[in-house]
């Protein structure tokens, strides 16, 4: 595992402080990022079925992933304005009804999953168990395509930014989904993290049972990063263009105030990132 020393571990904070304070809707928050080129992937596409148990709450697919199915339902959106450390890019907060159960990814998508989809393992921080990150938006689209292909009828796809925060608080009302409890038994911040990600599942799970929806690494959602439409959505899918695509959670390399449920944050689709990586949605044909 890469220890970072302390001075160029202080830079990378800089940078990411930088880089947040960039989604504000106006400016380019990726001036210094590295993009890269992604390779050409070559693996063997093979059809594969999911295994689900009985009452279909809990399913686990052909590369051990597992997911918990998320009942539909109504929740608000965004943050009220005396939460602390809110930003303007959580207004307004809004009523949102997703209309559609849906399955999710109990865990981050880790590095030994995405490389038996994708042959490759771009990550900084290297283990089996880790979170995959270094990972573009663009990337994520692609693991979720081939998963698509490799599993017959299963249509795996990235949350969008209302599915990702209804799941995040799973119920709850809190800046944290914690509640009142101290940050540390359940994400991996600047505070805790040591400098690098964690094994997924290490912290305290939500109240539905996923884990480091806050901290370790942010997620990739499927929405462009655009301001809040006003009034009550129904399975919102966010603006129909943008520059930017949004990612949650907050991670290993920052404060615990980045990890509340309704921050947002956004990068270019082609940007990587050793704190940025993902987790899926899965859509079985039940659910169609
Ligand atoms: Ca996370
Ligand atoms: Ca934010």
């Amino acid at each position: 595992m890469k220890q970072l020393s302390r001075s160029s571990n202080r830079m990378i904070v800089w940078l990411f402080v930088l880089l947040l304070s960039g989604c504000s809707l106006s400016k380019n928050p990726d001036k210094g990022l590295k993009i890269e080129e992604r390779p050409e992937e070559k693996t063997t596409e093979k059809k594969a079925t999911a295994v689900t148990d009985a009452n279909r709450e809990v399913m686990t697919n052909s590369i051990g992933m597992q997911f918990k199915r998320i009942p539909e339902g109504s929740f608000l959106m965004g943050s009220p304005m005396d939460e602390k450390d809110r930003e303007d890019d959580e207004n307004p907060q809004h009523k949102v009804t997703l209309t559609q159960p849906f399955y999710l990814g109990v865990y981050e998508v880790t590095q030994e999953q995405y490389e038996k989809v994708m042959g490759v393992n771009p990550s900084e921080f290297k283990g089996a168990k880790l979170p995959v990150e270094r990972v573009s938006w663009d990337d994520a689209q692609d693991f979720c395509k081939k998963l698509s292909k490799r599993e017959e009828n299963m249509i795996y796809r990235l949350p969008t930014e209302a599915e990702w925060e209804y799941a995040c608080r799973a119920g709850t009302k809190d800046a944290y989904y914690w509640g009142n409890h101290s940050w540390g038994r359940h994400a991996w911040c600047k505070e805790n993290g040591e400098g690098k990600t964690h094994e997924v599942g290490t912290r305290q799970p939500n109240a539905w049972g996923l884990y480091d929806m806050g901290g370790n690494v942010w997620e990739w959602c499927a929405d462009w990063y655009a301001a809040y439409p006003a009034g009550e959505q129904e399975d919102p899918k966010g603006a129909a263009t943008g520059l930017r695509r949004v990612f949650r959670g907050g991670s290993w390399i920052i404060a615990p105030k980045y990890c509340r449920s309704a921050n947002r944050s956004c990068l270019m689709p082609g940007v990587n990132y050793n704190s940025a990586g993902f987790r899926v949605v899965v859509i079985p044909p039940w659910l169609l």
